[in-house]
């Protein structure tokens, strides 16, 4: 199989450093796990080229597979992506309601940017071809496409939630979105609560439709188990201060990641706890995200300021419950972080899935997940603390029970972990996914609408 992946998020990137053209590997586990699938794979890798020098490389051979890079100008990528993309769909797809921004001019843009995709990936289709589209940014790239290759195997992958059907009938394109996504052959989710939100929006908007249910499945991205669980050598040490325990997270900055309630938990903890002083700290490392996006420069002020009132209402000299650090960290920091917390508290409002909790969980030596049963990886995450991130009692309770847990609890629920992690990791899911392909073969591939009734 010959694939054409098309994602917003470019692999690599090249950067003007010190007067130089440096290639810099993006981070995060999509481009991870498709780095490998492309590397097993001859094929094309069709991404937007958002690097200072990207436009001078808009088709590269890297490793034995073609990143072919879509330039976007300056006017389009603020349509496209500030507020299309993260202004409108990005709050749609998670519910909340009073930010999704309706003007029509940026659809404008976000149309003219799918269609250069899906030009692009159509000038790399050959025979046999799978195109896989990844994410909300690229959401009417299917429907093109299917215009110019009505024979070609579409598959979507979605790694943000889907809502409702009623909520999502809020967009104005909302129809024009959902025909493009019903125009693939397969479209896969992380959880089955999303597949059987996509079912019924499309049910209430297209109508009710069998072909369109043999072409959704649930199938959660997971993680290379190896490299989070693998030690590094030059971390033998312990890095945290031994008299207290560590209680950690790392998000991007988004309204999403419930990180003020994580604040407001931990006020409640020490109020209602205060034997706790000087016996943990809070270490939240945040990493900047949308940066020119409005919601995100006010969102950044209030959780600041909550954080130095309760550092402020509980710290001395010595010691402050939060340790606050906004910044990217290397992936060998994060994986120090990960083996030597004592707790993970990843608690999002809302979450497609939520790669960090799995990536603790194969990082750690003898640590306690606390997950939010919105994040998409709490189902399959059951041994973690599951609680409700909208409940700062809640939260700061369950942040006492770990803290004050058993090493027998803590290992047997981090062993279940372990086991879940190991076995749903990135290649089962790629696998997963090409059996799902092949599953449907080269006959369901002609217009998948036309075996409607
Ligand atoms: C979408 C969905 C879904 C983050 N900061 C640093 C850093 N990271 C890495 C983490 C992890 C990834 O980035 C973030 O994981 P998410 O799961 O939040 O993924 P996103 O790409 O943001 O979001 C989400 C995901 O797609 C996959 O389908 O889970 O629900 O919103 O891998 O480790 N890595 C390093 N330094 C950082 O500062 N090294």
């Amino acid at each position: 199989m010959k694939y054409v992946v098309a994602t917003a998020r470019a692999p690599f990137s090249h950067e003007r450093v010190e007067g130089n053209d440096v290639v810099r590997q993006n981070v995060g586990g999509v481009a991870s796990s498709l780095r490998r699938l492309m590397l097993d794979r001859e094929g094309t890798w069709v991404c937007w080229g958002d690097g200072a020098l990207d436009s001078l490389h808009q088709e590269e051979k890297i490793d034995n597979y073609t990143v072919s890079r879509v330039i976007i100008g300056k006017h389009e990528k603020r349509g496209f992506y500030d507020d299309f993309s993260n202004g409108t769909l990005w709050p749609l797809f998670h519910y909340f309601r009073e930010k999704i921004k309706t003007e029509d001019f940026s659809f404008d843009s976000y149309l003219s940017v799918n269609r250069k995709f899906a030009e692009r990936i159509a000038k790399h289709v050959g025979n046999d071809t799978v195109i896989w589209v990844h994410d909300y940014q690229l959401s009417l790239v299917p429907g093109l496409l299917r215009r110019m290759l009505p024979e070609a195997f579409i598959l979507m992958t979605w790694h943000i939630p889907w809502v409702a059907g009623e909520f999502f009938s809020i967009l104005p394109q909302a129809k024009q979105i959902l025909q493009s996504l019903a125009s693939c052959n397969l479209i896969t989710f992380h959880t089955d609560i999303f597949v059987r939100n996509f079912l019924e929006t499309h049910e209430q908007m297209l109508g009710s439709s069998m072909a369109i249910k043999n072409r959704v499945a649930a199938i959660p991205l997971g993680i290379d188990n190896e490299y989070y669980s693998a030690q590094n050598p030059s971390d033998s040490r312990r890095r945290h201060n031994p008299q207290r325990k560590t209680i950690f997270s790392i998000d991007r900055l988004d309204y999403t990641k419930g990180l003020k309630n994580r604040v407001l938990a931990i006020e409640s903890l020490l109020s209602t706890h205060p034997e706790l002083r000087r016996k943990f700290n809070y270490v939240m490392l945040v990493t900047p995200s949308r940066t020119t996006v409005s919601d995100y420069v006010l969102m950044k002020r209030e959780l600041e300021m909550n954080i130095g009132r309760v550092n402020g209402k509980f710290g001395d000299l010595e010691w402050a419950p939060i340790i606050y650090m906004y910044r990217k960290v290397s992936d060998n920091v994060l994986k120090n972080h990960y083996r030597f917390s004592e707790i993970a508290f990843i608690t999002p409002l809302i979450d497609g899935l939520n790669l960090v909790a799995k990536e603790f969980a194969a990082a750690s030596d003898d640590g306690i997940l606390i997950l939010s049963k919105f994040a998409g990886a709490s189902a399959d995450l059951r041994s973690a603390i599951i609680v409700n991130p909208y409940d700062v009692t809640d939260m700061a309770e369950s942040l006492y029970i770990a803290l004050n847990m058993g090493q027998e609890e803590r290992k047997a629920r981090l062993a279940d972990l372990k086991a879940v992690v190991r076995r749903k990791n990135s290649s089962w899911w790629i696998a997963k996914i090409e059996k799902e392909i092949i599953k449907r073969g080269s006959g369901e591939l002609n217009s998948p609408e036309s075996k409607d009734n």
